[in-house]
């Protein structure tokens, strides 16, 4: 069966890798609506040699539509979604509008594909940071049990959008040549108080929630625990932004609740799907967010005992945050989708 497939957000950076993933993967497509809002319709883009218009995105987008594919932010997925799901699409969310709904499953393929069968017309897409860390994780989980997890992010700026890519690659040349750094949108663009964020780390991702978190580090808490189906994990974060452009890092202690030995914990993680170990200190090899970038895999490296706590691990986590972070996820979970259909 082929599909009529709808990608809202279609000019948006993780839209733009949407489409170019259904191009790689052939995904069986009938008909490719690409929606936006009104501001960008009308551009065009290219989909299999064939230019496609790019449309506003409303109510009716979705008569016919099978699947459709969300990141358009928060707001138009909360406004869109109910439309499309009373028209028969199904809908896989990139935006937090709906993770932690209790009816709709929040799905990484690695670790709970099976969730996607419940859905009652959407599924979510976890948050980029959370996916990379529970993709690794789940094999622990699975051999030794898993009680504790703290994690440090080391966040790339493509997470908070094309204008704040712009905004790093400006200061850093404002910087070098001497002048005034003029922040406008780091940390977080609906915020009157902005940071530099060339040539520093901002312990800020999104907005903070009242109880010292942000909200960034509250998804990584909360969607950790729904993904892999376990309110007792304990779970601790602390999201920065640094000036790398493409792969969020992670710095992740996990507490297991069994004895492990190490290279076993290594092979355990290289025979995993989607995960490449990058393991060898003796070559200085270790994942890095300039090789990781443009690729669909999580790279894990850096895995040791650590030194205080004989049932833990330190890891060190790094994926493209637009691809399993983002598009990739999306787009797994759309073929999942169209295999279960046909
Ligand atoms: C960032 N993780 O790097 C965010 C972007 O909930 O999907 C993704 C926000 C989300 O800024």
């Amino acid at each position: 069966k082929l599909f009529n497939v709808a990608v809202v957000g279609a000019t948006g950076a993780v839209g733009e890798q949407i489409i170019r993933l259904l191009a790689e993967r052939n995904f069986p497509i009938q008909e490719l609506k690409l929606l936006s809002s009104a501001r960008s319709a009308g551009s065009k883009i290219a989909f299999k040699g064939q230019d496609i218009v790019v449309q506003e995105a409303t109510p009716d987008s979705f008569e016919g539509v099978d699947i459709a594919l969300f990141s358009a932010g928060g707001d138009v997925s909360k406004a869109l979604i109910p439309e499309a799901i009373s028209r028969g699409t199904v809908c896989v969310d990139n935006t937090s509008a709906f993770r932690m709904d209790p009816e709709t499953p929040l799905v990484v393929p690695e670790v709970n594909i099976d969730k996607v069968s419940d859905h009652k017309g959407v599924i979510a897409n976890p948050n980029c940071s959370t996916i990379q860390m529970v993709q690794t994780l789940k094999p622990l989980y699975d051999r030794y049990g898993i009680s504790r997890i703290i994690v440090s992010t080391y966040q790339a700026v493509s997470g908070a959008g094309a204008s704040a890519i712009q905004e790093m690659l400006r200061q850093s040349r404002e910087v070098l040549d001497g002048r005034e750094v003029e922040p406008k949108i780091l940390p977080v663009g609906s915020l009157p108080k902005k940071h530099q964020i060339a040539f520093n780390a901002i312990p800020q991702i999104d907005k903070f929630v009242d109880n010292g978190f942000t909200y960034e580090e509250m998804k990584m808490i909360n969607e950790t625990k729904k993904i892999m189906g376990d309110d007792t994990l304990e779970v601790t974060a602390t999201c920065v932004r640094i000036p790398v452009v493409y792969g969020h890092s992670e710095s992740v202690y996990v507490e297991l609740k069994s004895d492990f030995d190490v290279e076993e914990v290594k092979q355990l993680l290289a025979d995993s799907p989607g995960i490449v170990l990058q393991d060898n200190a003796a070559e200085q090899e270790y994942p890095l967010a300039t090789e990781a970038a443009g690729k669909l895999e999580t790279f894990v490296g850096r895995v040791r005992r650590d030194l205080s706590n004989p049932r833990a691990l330190n890891l060190w986590i790094v994926s493209d945050n637009l691809l399993k972070g983002a598009a990739w996820n999306a787009v797994q979970i759309a073929e999942y989708i169209a295999i279960e259909q046909n």
